[in-house]
């Protein structure tokens, strides 16, 4: 391995002549401030019976830790069952979909009030196309502490809603915006009923058929190490010179540091991606 020191220097001198090239794909999103302006919410499915639930999805304090997105479902409870589903996406920062092998998905959840069902719903969405998908979660009891939840998922782990079709990671892939969908139901009474809880730590890892292959022309090549260096100069996934999405930072550990230079040269080496 290089030595840290020596391969420093060099990313130095390199960045100062060779710019970032602009088309290094996203390869992570993570998000622990929510702020409303990157957010967008709507309602994914309502069968209760005037379809009338409404929902809340805001910045808010409290947060594991610091700040989250708070939400609120209201509606209308009857005896035959009903569910309501509210779709939360993150419009401000697509990740380029092309050659997706599987993504990686965790983030926090908690349910501060839910009277009569004592839960909320949690899981991961996507958005394709202006088509939306979802995938299996988790449930938040009421009054619980913060639950983690984190999955893995291929392209046939989605479905639809709305349709029977699945999200396409192919090569030749519309870039894809992430979030969660919260949901509520019930049956057995009938009560209108509000339920609250928080999101937070939310985080995408979009997991690659040939991540060290930069700016996507499915080799690994000088133009691939240039982009490497000069964000491995850079060092810090949050620094707002990286690019987005951090895609240097190969092991997803926040850092684009040695130990990402080690996997980085072992693709340069093989030249010819997988
Ligand atoms: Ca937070
Ligand atoms: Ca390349
Ligand atoms: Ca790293």
């Amino acid at each position: 391995m290089i030595a840290r020191s020596v391969c420093r220097t060099f990313a130095s001198a390199l960045a100062v002549s060779a710019p970032l090239a602009g088309a290094a794909l996203a390869q992570q999103i993570i998000d622990t401030t929510f702020f409303d302006s990157q957010w967008t919410g709507f309602k994914l499915d309502d069968s209760t019976p005037d379809h009338d639930a409404v929902f809340s999805g805001i910045r808010g304090s409290g947060g594991n830790p610091g700040d989250c997105r708070v939400v609120a479902h209201n509606w209308q409870v009857v005896p035959q069952g009903v569910s309501v589903i509210f779709g939360h996406w993150k419009d401000s920062l697509p990740v380029e979909a092309a050659y997706f092998r599987r993504l990686h998905i965790s983030f926090d959840v908690r349910c501060d009030s839910a009277p009569n069902v004592n839960a909320m719903g949690f899981g991961p969405l996507l958005v394709q196309n202006g088509r939306t998908f979802v995938a299996g979660g988790t449930a938040a009891l009421a009054g619980s502490p913060w639950k983690s939840y984190q999955a893995e998922f291929s392209a046939n782990d989605w479905n639809e809603i709305g349709g029977g079709g699945k999200p396409d990671f192919s090569d030749s892939a519309e870039p894809i915006f992430f979030g969660f969908y919260s949901g509520n139901g019930g049956s057995g009474f009938t009560a209108r009923l509000t339920a609250s809880g928080r999101v937070d730590n939310f985080r995408v890892r979009a997991l690659r058929s040939c991540p060290a292959d930069l700016n996507n022309d499915g080799i690994v090549e000088d133009a691939d190490f240039t982009i490497f260096v000069a964000a491995y100069d850079i060092l810090d996934c949050a620094d707002a010179d990286m690019p987005g999405g951090c895609p240097a930072d190969l092991n997803f550990d926040g850092a684009v540091e040695d130990q990402d230079f080690t996997v980085f040269v072992i693709a340069y080496n093989e030249l010819v991606c997988p």
